[in-house]
């Protein structure tokens, strides 16, 4: 089954908005691996956003990234990568479409509460940088039959 990596972000804690948003992917019906909070620092905020280093809004994410807790999960489920990022929404929160995350709760460019892997394997080198092996549970949701269905 499908990973994906998300983080709610400095912002969402602040706001208080870690649990309407963990909700909407519970309801989809997406499986938590794992989740914890996180400082996350400097040197994690670097790794995790590499790809964007050079870009003019380089420096500033970084310094939102580490100015306060973050929430970071796995989620496990049909397509999670996909599924989560339709979730989520663009990536600017004015543009976002109403109906998703970022489109009804952010406003921002920077701060749109949220993460998510935006590939597969990307999820898996995201997952292994955020969390041990052993800090991820796999199980079995009662109601799987149905969510999965045929
Ligand atoms: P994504 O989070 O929708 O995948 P990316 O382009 O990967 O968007 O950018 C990573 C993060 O960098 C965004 O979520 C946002 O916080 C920030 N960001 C992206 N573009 C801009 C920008 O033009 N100005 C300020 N911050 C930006
Ligand atoms: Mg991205």
């Amino acid at each position: 089954m499908e990973r994906t990596l998300i983080l709610l972000k400095p912002d969402c804690v602040h706001r208080r908005l870690v649990g309407s948003i963990v909700h909407r992917f519970e309801q989809k019906g997406l499986r938590l691996a794992g989740m914890k909070l996180v400082q996350v620092s400097r040197g994690l905020a670097e790794q995790h956003y590499a790809v964007h280093k050079g870009k003019p809004f380089y420096e500033s994410l970084l310094k939102f990234i580490v100015s306060g807790p973050t929430l970071a999960l796995v989620l496990e489920g049909r397509e999670a990568v996909a599924v989560a990022r339709h979730l989520i929404g663009a990536t600017d929160g004015a543009k976002a479409a109403p109906g998703t995350i970022r489109g009804d709760f952010a406003l921002s460019v920077q701060n749109n509460l949220i993460h998510g892997s935006d590939s597969t394997d990307n999820a898996a080198t995201e997952v292994a940088l955020w969390f041990k092996p052993e800090e991820l549970v796999t199980f079995q949701p009662v109601d799987s039959p149905w969510i999965v269905g045929g």
